[in-house]
């Protein structure tokens, strides 16, 4: 947000305060300030005209600048109310240079998955891709969609949801289907650069917060389903702030994977651009590879979609 803005908001929190006070205060015309307010009101900040002057009432509803307001993280908030999708507008702003902007929609028209998968974006979900330019190598790469996945389990845990992270991009929460589990949210991670440089990197973060599972693709479910509804705002200010932690220390970010993932000690079978490995998955490596124990070797894979098996014991 803009220092002028930010400068308002707090003298408003201070308030009651009046048009002329603040002017004074802040050293700009009664005109601005006025300008400023209204503003701040279209972006939905609740500022109460009071006998005493302008008060700031409760913060909620999710715009940018209502994002951006009290979050402790250092990304700006590029918000719309529909796209296409979140990632092609972050990829724009990316290779204009952009550094640490989250793009946000209410709804995609257009959401997209890995391999040119569709993903289903309806209104009360929190779809969002943050542009990063990290200095790590390019093999590191996959620890970024790695964090966003904790820093997503985290989130959905504090709102009340027992949710894990299935190798490597999706948050699901445990249940008694045949794959094991219902999908909560996804992560599509995308990057330009070199062989030892990244350019740029963007992470794609869904999450079904307050979406009636009847709105998403069977397999799916969401937070107000598994819990309640959220606050959209606070939620995505937890996620950005716990993304941010995460991707600072990334070897820490992987001890917490380990924790948090549903995946290590199961049956899998991973397919990966037609060829699919069944077996254990037994560990990840320092750069969020799978390794699967077979019945003769151990193999790591190092990209592909990842299903939980029933254990033999299971099946009837
Ligand atoms: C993913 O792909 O899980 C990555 C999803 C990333 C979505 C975010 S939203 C913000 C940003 N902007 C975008 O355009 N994308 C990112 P994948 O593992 O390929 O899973 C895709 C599959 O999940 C689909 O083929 C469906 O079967 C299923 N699916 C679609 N929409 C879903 C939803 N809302 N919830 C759960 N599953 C869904």
């Amino acid at each position: 947000m803009d220092e002028t803005r930010q400068a308002v908001i707090e003298g408003l929190e201070a308030g009651p305060v009046t048009g002329p006070e603040l002017a004074d205060e802040l050293n700009m015309s009664r005109a601005a300030v006025w300008k400023h307010v209204e503003a701040l009101r279209e972006a939905g900040f609740a500022i109460d005209g009071t006998p005493s002057g302008y008060a700031l009432g409760d913060v909620s509803g999710y715009s940018g600048p209502l994002v951006e307001y009290g979050l402790d993280a250092p990304f700006s908030i590029d918000f719309h109310d529909t796209l296409p999708s979140t990632n092609e507008r972050a990829r724009e702003l990316a290779a204009d240079g952009a550094d640490d902007v989250a793009v946000v929609a209410n709804t995609q028209s257009g959401g997209r998955g890995r391999l040119d998968r569709g993903w289903d974006s309806p209104a009360g979900g929190i779809w969002t891709s943050l542009v990063c330019r990290p200095t790590i190598p390019p093999a590191r790469a996959p620890l970024y969609t790695l964090a966003a996945a904790v820093a997503t389990t985290e989130a959905s845990r504090e709102a009340g949801v027992d949710a894990g992270i299935k190798w490597p991009n999706d948050v699901v929460v445990p249940a008694d289907t045949d794959r094991g589990y219902r999908k909560l949210a996804g992560i599509l991670t995308e990057m330009e650069g070199e062989t030892d440089r990244i350019s740029w990197l963007v992470c794609g973060i869904g999450v079904n917060a307050n979406v009636d599972p009847s709105a998403l693709p069977a397999g799916a479910t969401s937070i107000v389903q598994e819990a309640s509804a959220v606050d959209r705002r606070a939620f995505l200010q937890r996620l950005l702030e716990r993304f941010d932690a995460r991707r600072d220390d990334l070897s820490a970010t992987l001890d917490r994977w380990r924790e948090l993932a549903v995946t290590l000690g199961q049956r899998v079978s991973v397919t990966h651009r037609e060829r699919t490995i069944e077996g254990t998955a037994v560990a990840v490596t320092e750069s969020g590879a799978l390794v699967l124990e077979t019945d003769d070797d151990r193999v790591t894979v190092t990209a592909g979609d990842c299903e939980h098996l029933r254990p033999a014991s299971d099946q009837t």
